[in-house]
């Protein structure tokens, strides 16, 4: 048996593989890190380099001390992962105070993680801060059709969840909390780490204008599936917008409150006026 045939490294290289052939990973963007559950750090410690050196991360997320990743490399292209996990992607370590790495497997030829490692790490401490432990995942993709809209609506998250709700009947089941909304920001600084992980505390997706979504969920099915709603809204959106017609009928308030009867989802009052 080899480390790539665990289920959560197959689940890890699919969800990578699936974002790619969408189209949300020109070149090398895009980043995604899985938190192991301690079963599955047990069922891969067989093929950790036990001996490998730490490396200091910039900061301290000590939330996280002595958790396990998966996370992919800094400045790789997600279409080579599946042709070539090890050198694409790594196991790492976190140390006790969450302030140093190493990586046990992987990022061979001396890769680094994602240059997004510590935002994400932050990120993943922000959720489980705010929902439990069970969120598991943290992906940045570049959907076109969600960035598309950055350029043509106010960059607020009362806007773009409404507009977003209304695309698909499915949407405000999907993400009741709505979306949050970011202006531009430098990206792989601590900045947008922090105001993505202030927004994490509401919202499991984070529009990123002119640039993508950043997202949480609890395993790599739900958080692609998450992705994958919000853009085909967006591709929707888009669709009609281009159509230079305003729209003559759309899923009302009171639409979206028998959704949230129905399916027993809470929506917040500020995007139900
Ligand atoms: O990893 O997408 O935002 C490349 C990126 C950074
Ligand atoms: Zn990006």
């Amino acid at each position: 048996m080899q480390i790539t045939e665990l289920d959560f490294m197959e689940g890890f290289i699919r969800m990578a593989t699936d974002g790619c052939n969408k189209g949300w990973h020109e070149r090398n963007g895009g980043n995604l890190t899985y938190r192991l559950k301690k079963s599955e750090s047990e069922q891969a410690r067989r093929f950790f380099n036990e001996a490998a050196p730490w490396t200091l991360l910039g900061a301290e997320v000590p939330e996280l001390g002595g958790e396990y990743f998966l996370v992919t490399g800094s400045g790789k292209f997600f279409r080579n992962i599946e042709r070539c996990p090890a050198g694409n992607i790594g196991l790492c370590e976190l140390d006790e105070s969450g302030g140093s790495y190493r990586v046990l497997w992987g990022l061979d030829n001396n890769a680094k993680p994602t240059s997004e490692f510590l935002s994400h790490l932050m990120n993943h401490a922000a959720k489980i801060k705010a929902k439990g432990a069970h969120y598991r995942v943290i992906y940045h993709c570049h959907p076109s059709n969600i960035i598309a809209m950055t350029f043509l609506l106010p960059l607020n998250e009362k806007v773009f969840t409404r507009e977003l709700w209304e695309m698909i009947t499915e949407c405000s089941i999907v993400f009741p909390d709505g979306v949050g909304v970011m202006a531009w920001e430098l990206c792989g600084g601590l900045e947008i780490a922090e105001k993505s992980a202030v927004l994490m505390k509401n919202y499991d997706v984070i529009v990123w204008a002119h640039h993508g979504i950043f997202c949480a969920g609890e395993d790599f099915d739900l958080t692609f599936g998450l992705a994958d709603t919000v853009e085909k809204a967006a591709e929707i959106w888009l669709k009609i917008t281009s159509a230079n017609k305003k729209k003559l009928q759309t899923i009302t308030t009171n639409n979206f409150i028998e959704l949230a009867e129905a399916f027993g989802v809470s929506l917040p009052e500020k995007f139900l006026e």
